[in-house]
């Protein structure tokens, strides 16, 4: 009797045995799908500008003649006398610098052209330089193009020569003069909008006190536009975006927690935001990344009272890993002097920045190493994608998880002191807190404790000797996807 119930029961057991095995079959076939975008996400143009990462800012105007910051507007054309100006100088340096283009000051705040403008007197037509038939922009052009660079213009709104500044007929004037910066020097691949208006100018002889209304009076969607229709391309950078924000310092510091999210219709260049914009807005309704604007020298421009104050190549290390060690640009500023070429000294101090570092970055340790983790998304998921050398291939959770670690095993113990770790933005920003920490004597050991991560970030911790480094995605606000993992033993400590 017991067999002939055994026997039912192995057969009732068959037939859904055979009807498991065809399930089994489809869900291992079923693909499982990719998260879905969590927030504001970046544009092409955005994500194609986080990828440069550090670019050269070139402030040159007048003041680099008159020992000034800012000029007041009346300077003479006469005095712009560059002997020697060579933009490929720059460019060459930029190059071997490791930087991917450079932004130039086209005009400043003193309202003095570096090309010849139509629209005004007050350009490089009418000074000295080659018989005033010179346009810089152009030679930067042309010399960004033989050194593969990109290139970047910067368009002070606020202009002291002008005599119509103030008044609604200077946009028309400002906008005129974008139009020819945006269509004589090719593609342009950010323009920089200053916040700056110190309100007293020369202003066509009227030497008085300007003031205007930061909010309203630059009626910058307007301007945008035109950025928009001439150089689709183009990322805007200002206090406010529309693409890129300023840091809020000019010391080159990023904020170790930087949501590259935005709600930029509270904000306007010029605006008192410098505390917020650090950070940024966890909650932020546009993706508006954060540049860090800094120069090698105290001053924008060159003053040869500042040539030994130049910034060291350590110095520029370390400001590397608080900028784009911190999810952020670095545009890094090297005025040229009265001769029209780098100096000496800051050429010097930033080919040995690249030095370093290489030195710093020589040697990658995680590359290829056993990866597993707390938990997966599925097989296109894994952990194995962080160290595979693809950016698009990610690490992730079920949707419903927002929080898990991935281990790397280097397979022998191994010193290290650096990370290198970056979201799958394109998908949006999600981690809010993370940990690094390495097994060291049978017991797990804090090494780093973070917020944010966004497109980079890159710590230092003392020197360790391990064989396993987790990594740990304590809160994110969606399933957080982890697309980079690199590991490095920088030398010294
Ligand atoms: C500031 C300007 O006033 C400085 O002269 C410089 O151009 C700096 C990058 O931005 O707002």
């Amino acid at each position: 009797m017991i067999y002939l119930e055994v026997f039912k029961y192995l057969n009732k057991m068959k037939k859904k045995f055979l009807l498991i095995v065809p399930v089994l079959f489809l869900l291992s076939c079923a693909r499982i799908l990719p998260p879905e975008p969590f927030g504001p996400l970046p544009s092409e143009r955005q994500l194609a500008w986080h990828e440069l990462e550090y670019y050269m800012f070139v402030h040159f105007t007048v003041n680099t003649f008159t020992d000034k910051e800012w000029g007041y507007g009346d300077e003479k054309e006469s005095i712009f006398d560059p002997l020697a100006l060579d933009c490929r100088q720059w460019a060459k340096t930029a190059k071997d610098a490791g930087m991917k283009g450079i932004i130039i000051t086209a005009k400043h705040h003193d309202g003095f052209c570096l090309w010849p403008s139509a629209y005004t007197e007050h350009s490089v037509r009418n000074s000295p330089w080659k018989d005033g038939k010179g346009d810089v922009l152009r030679d930067l052009r042309q010399a960004c193009d033989e050194y593969g660079l990109k290139m970047g213009v910067y368009l002070s709104p606020w202009d002291r020569n002008s005599s119509v500044y103030g008044t609604p007929e200077y946009l028309v004037y400002y906008r005129n003069q974008l139009r020819e910066l945006l269509t004589g020097y090719g593609d342009i691949f950010e323009v920089w909008f200053d916040g700056a208006n110190g309100g007293d100018g020369y202003y066509g002889g009227a030497r008085e006190i300007r003031r205007i209304d930061n909010r309203t009076y630059y009626d910058w969607p307007n301007t945008h536009e035109i950025v928009r229709e001439l150089q689709p391309s183009a990322v805007m950078f200002s206090d406010a975006g529309p693409d890129v924000r300023w840091v809020g310092n000019e010391r080159g510091m990023g904020s170790l927690t930087n949501w590259c999210l935005l709600n930029k219709d509270e904000m306007y260049p010029g605006g008192d935001f410098a505390k917020i914009l650090g950070a940024g807005h966890e909650d932020g309704n546009y993706w508006v990344p954060a540049e860090v604007d800094v120069s090698i020298r105290r001053g924008w421009f060159y003053h040869e009272s500042q040539d030994s104050m130049v910034r060291s190549p350590e110095n520029l290390m370390e400001l590397y890993y608080s900028s784009v060690g911190r999810n952020s640009n670095l545009l890094l500023n090297i005025p040229p002097d009265r001769r029209g070429l780098l100096h000496e000294n800051d050429v010097n101090s930033l080919l040995a920045f690249r030095e370093l570092r290489e030195k710093e970055f020589a040697v990658e340790l995680a590359k290829g190493k056993k990866t597993s983790s707390s938990v997966a998304r599925g097989k296109e998921y894994r952990a194995l994608n962080v160290n595979d050398g693809n950016k698009e291939t990610y690490w992730s959770t079920p949707d419903d998880i927002t929080s898990g670690s991935i281990t790397i095993d280097l397979g022998s113990e191994t010193e290290v002191n650096r990370i290198l770790l970056q979201e799958y933005i394109k998908l949006g920003q999600r981690v809010q807190e993370f940990r690094v920490e390495a097994f060291v004597d049978g017991t797990w050991k804090q090494l780093v404790e973070g917020t944010t991560i966004g497109y980079k970030v890159i710590r230092k911790f003392p020197a360790v000797k391990t064989s396993q480094l987790r990594v740990t995605v304590d809160r994110s606000k969606a399933s957080p996807l982890i697309s980079n993992i690199e590991l490095y033993r920088a030398p010294g400590e």
